[in-house]
Order: structure tokens, then sequence, then C-alpha cells
């Protein structure tokens, strides 16, 4: 008997071009985009639209955002195999994110803590948007019919309003939007800050020192290295006051694939000082490539051009289908 193939499901992510990225961004999530190509059907974009809830530069903004979009290619993202575009090239976002946001109440907006984290660190611009910024979350994934959504810990809350509005909606309108599920990749690393290994590596640091840019020159990321800070136990191994050892050692083997055994076997009887000088030189190993068709990739704005119009044609295509559904449902004329 032949096999019928078995239709793939589909994965619908996104990241803000809010800065340049980190090893933290890379090994926590990008490496999974990379990987998911191969097992899923992904749609990935640059969201961009969500970057505007806090106030930009135009032209600084413009150019960050082509930047993620090459080194999201430069780190495997492929074209040929995932629809990948950005966010503003594809109006349905938009169009479903109005309708949407009047299925979604104000008492569950005000209940989400990434509101509350930035609104009081932005206290200066609390506007709707950044109030409203779940409800593009929700229409992008919608959008798609996206069955899985890679999440972190901070985006966990979203997903889950995500859920209950296409719950919310399906409910009055039949079965509109696939209802997605969370999806914890296999291999997951949680990178934390080289200054404060209790903190998460994050590029809107201010401490240049505690994070890794996948754009940082190899004698760069080996001075970070070399001052991450660590503990005065002097042994490479595991412990429950030892978060800037378990970084350094989460770190390495994720850039090398060895496990916690063969990474304590390996520096038994060596200092601090050369367990971080090999961190550094396996991080340099993976980052070197990527760094390389960054840098070709960077110089071809017109391929660049291309691959994300072509990536919004392809992603128009799928988004027509569910807002032409939505807006018959809703009973707006099109
Ligand atoms: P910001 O500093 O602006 O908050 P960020 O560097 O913390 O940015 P985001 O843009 O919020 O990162 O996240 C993009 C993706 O990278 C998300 O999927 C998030 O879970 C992941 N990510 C961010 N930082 C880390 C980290 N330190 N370790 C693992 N994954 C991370
Ligand atoms: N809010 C997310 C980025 C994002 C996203 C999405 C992630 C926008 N739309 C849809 C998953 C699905 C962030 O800041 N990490």
């Amino acid at each position: 008997m032949e096999n019928t193939p078995v239709k793939k499901k589909r994965i619908f992510s996104a990241i803000q071009p809010s800065g340049a990225m980190t090893l933290g961004n890379y090994l926590g999530a990008i490496r999974n985009w990379v990987a998911m190509q191969d097992e899923f059907e992904c749609v990935y974009a640059t969201a961009n639209l969500h970057a505007i809830t806090v106030r930009q530069d135009p032209k600084a903004f413009k150019q960050n955002t082509e930047q993620l979009y090459a080194m999201l290619l430069a780190c495997g993202v492929d074209k040929d195999k995932c629809i990948f575009f950005h966010q503003s090239m594809v109006p349905a976002h938009a169009e479903l994110s109005w309708v949407l946001s009047t299925f979604t109440q104000f008492g569950e907006l005000s209940r989400m803590t990434q509101f509350k984290d930035k609104s009081a660190r932005h206290a200066d611009n609390v506007n709707a948007g950044l109030f409203t910024y779940p409800t593009l979350m929700a229409a992008d994934i919608l959008l798609y019919q996206a069955d899985l959504v890679p999440v972190g810990a901070d985006q966990k809350q979203h997903l889950e309003l995500t859920r209950n509005i296409a719950d919310r909606f399906n409910g009055i309108y039949g079965n509109v939007f696939t209802v997605p599920e969370p999806y914890i990749p296999k291999q997951g690393a949680r990178v934390m800050s080289l200054v404060d290994p209790t903190k998460k590596m994050s590029k809107s640091d201010d401490n240049q020192k505690s994070f890794i840019l996948l754009t940082d020159q190899p004698s760069v990321i080996m001075k970070k290295f070399r001052s991450a800070v660590t503990d005065s136990e002097a042994c490479v191994c595991r412990g429950e006051n030892k978060a800037g050892i378990n970084n350094l050692m989460d770190i390495y083997g994720a850039c090398t694939g060895k496990s916690d055994e063969e990474i304590v076997a390996e520096f038994e009887g060596k200092g601090y000082g050369d367990f971080k000088t090999a961190v550094g030189e396996a991080v340099v190993a993976v980052l070197e490539p990527i760094q390389a068709r960054y840098n070709e990739l960077i110089k071809d704005r017109k391929y660049l051009e291309k691959c994300a119009s072509q990536g919004a044609e392809n992603a128009a295509k799928l988004a027509r289908r569910t807002i032409e559904k939505v807006y018959k449902k809703v009973g707006l004329p099109r």
C-alpha cells in the first residue's frame, strides 16, 4: 500500500526588529526556527508592526529590520523551505487585528504582564498599540491557521489569549480559526547575562559586556567571555550557587553538542580561565560561518528585497483565505 503523505503541521513565529540579535536569541529561538523547517510548514516574519509600539527612528528602524532579515537568512532560515517576510508587507495582519480587537476584552489586555512591564518602562508613551499588542500577535498566528507556536515563557500568556480569542470567535461563527498549541522545542537553551547570570541575556541591557551579539568580532567575543562572572570554587561542574558556570556550561554544550559529563571530564583539574577560553572559541566557531554569510547578504540589498517581497506574496496568499472568510462571517463587504 502506498503511503499517503501526512500533512505537515504549520508553525508561525516572529521576532521584533528591536535591535541587534544576541547569542540568546540565536540559541534560544532562531536555531530552532532553522531546525523546524524540515519537520513543519513554517511561516516566519519580522514583527515590525509590533516594534512601533515603542518610538523608533525611521531610518535606523528600516535598517534594523533589513539587518535582522539578513541575519536570519545567514543563520539558516531558508526562503525555499519556509515563508519568510516582513509583517508590514502583508496588510491582512492589520486588518485581522482590528476585527479581533472587537473580540478581545479590555480586562484581558489589562492583565497582560508584558503590558504592565512595558508601560512602566515607557511611562511617557503608554499608547493604545502597546495595549492591543497581543491582539496583533493573535492576528499573526490565526491568519495562517497555525497549529503550533514556539513560545518562551515571556510569550505564553499572549498565546493563551490568542487561544481564547480563537475559541470565542469560533463559538459564534463556526470553525474559522485553528486553535494553536504552544510548541516547546526539543533543544532550547536559556542564555543568561555574562555579567549577572541570574538575569537572561538581553540585547536591551545597558551593559555591553552582558551579551554577545551575533555580529561581535572574535576578539570581542573572547574578551567578553574572559570577563564573564563565575564563582570562587574553581570547579567546572553544575551547582546551586554556580549560575555563571551553569550558564557557560549551557552555552558550551549548545555550541559543541557535548554533554555535561563530557564537559566536566574535559575540564577536570583545569581552571576557569581555560574553560572560558574554550567557551569563547566554541561560540566563535559557531558564529564565524554565520557572520561570513551575513556580510555577503547585507551587501546585496536587491536580493534581500526580492526575498522579502516573494515571502510576502506567498504569505498574502495564505492570509487572504482567512481574512475573506472572517469578513464574510462578520458581514463586512470586501
Ligand atoms: P529585549 O532585550 O528587547 O527584550 P530580547 O533579546 O530579550 O529583547 P526578544 O526580541 O524579546 O529578545 O525575543 C526574541 C526571541 O528570542 C524570543 O523567542 C525569546 O524567547 C528568545 N530569547 C531572547 N532572549 C533569550 C535568552 N537570553 N535565552 C534564550 N532565548 C532568548
Ligand atoms: N511578541 C513576540 C514577537 C511576535 C510573535 C508573534 C511571536 C510577534 N508576533 C506571533 C510568536 C507568534 C516577541 O516579542 N518575542
